[in-house]
C-alpha cells in the first residue's frame, strides 16, 4: 500500500491510497457492488475470494430479507479473513442509467453514513462504479472525490476521522491526487 497524498479536513484526514482495497487495515472497505449483492468481478469478487465465502451468504441474507439494495444505497456484513471488520456494500450506477453524478453521489454519502452509524473511525472506499459499471474514471473520481470532502467538512461530532481512497489502478489512483489537489 503506498500513500499518494493526503490532507487535512478540520480534525480528519483524507489519503489517497495505490494499492488492492483487500490488504487495507482501516476498520471497514467499501465494496462496489451491485443490486442483489452477487460479488463477481472487480472489488466485490476479490473481496469474496480473500475474505471467504461467508460474505457472500451474509450478503444473501439480507438481499433475501429485504430485498435487492437500491442504487446509491449501502449496507453492511462482517469481513470475514480480512483485516478490516465490515464491508460496507454500496451500489453506483451503471454509466447509461440515467442521474448517474446524484447516483454516485448518494452511493458515497450513503457509505460513509453506513460507517458512521457503525462507529468506526476508518474506512477505505474505491472507485466506485468505474470500474465494470463504466463510469467514465476521470468524472467517477472527481464527484467521489468531492462527496468525500464535503462530508468530512460537515461532520463535526463523528467517530469517522480517516477516510481513504484506494485504487489499485495508478491511473485512477493519480486522477484522485489530481483532483484533491484541485480541491479549494
Ligand atoms: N482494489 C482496489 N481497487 C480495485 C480493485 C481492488 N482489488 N479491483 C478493481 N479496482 P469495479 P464497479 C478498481 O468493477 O464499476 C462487480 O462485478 C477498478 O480499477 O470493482 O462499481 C460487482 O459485483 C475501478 O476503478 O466496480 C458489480 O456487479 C474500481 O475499483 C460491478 O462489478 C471499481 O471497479 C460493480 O462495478
Amino acid at each position: 500500500m503506498e500513500v499518494l497524498a493526503e490532507r487535512k479536513i478540520g480534525d480528519k484526514v483524507l489519503k489517497v491510497v495505490l494499492g488492492d482495497i483487500t490488504n487495507e487495515s482501516t476498520e471497514a472497505i467499501v465494496n462496489a457492488a451491485n443490486s442483489l449483492l452477487r460479488h463477481g468481478g472487480g472489488v466485490a469478487g476479490a473481496i469474496v475470494r480473500k475474505g471467504g465465502y461467508e460474505i457472500q451468504k451474509e450478503s444473501d441474507k439480507i438481499v433475501e430479507k429485504f430485498g435487492p439494495v437500491p442504487v446509491g444505497k449501502a449496507v453492511y456484513t462482517g469481513a470475514g479473513k480480512l483485516k478490516a471488520k465490515y464491508v460496507i456494500h454500496t451500489v453506483g450506477p451503471v454509466w447509461g442509467e440515467g442521474n448517474e453524478e446524484e447516483k454516485l453521489r448518494s452511493a458515497v454519502r450513503s457509505s460513509l453514513e453506513v460507517a458512521e452509524k457503525l462507529g468506526i473511525k476508518s474506512v477505505a472506499l474505491p472507485a466506485i462504479s468505474t470500474g465494470i459499471f463504466g463510469y467514465p474514471k476521470e468524472e467517477g473520481t472527481k464527484v467521489i472525490l468531492e462527496e468525500v470532502a464535503k462530508f468530512l467538512k460537515e461532520r463535526k461530532n463523528s467517530s469517522l476521522k480517516e477516510v481513504h481512497l484506494t485504487n489499485i489502478d495508478r491511473k485512477t489512483a493519480e486522477l484522485f491526487v489530481k483532483h484533491l489537489n484541485n480541491l479549494i
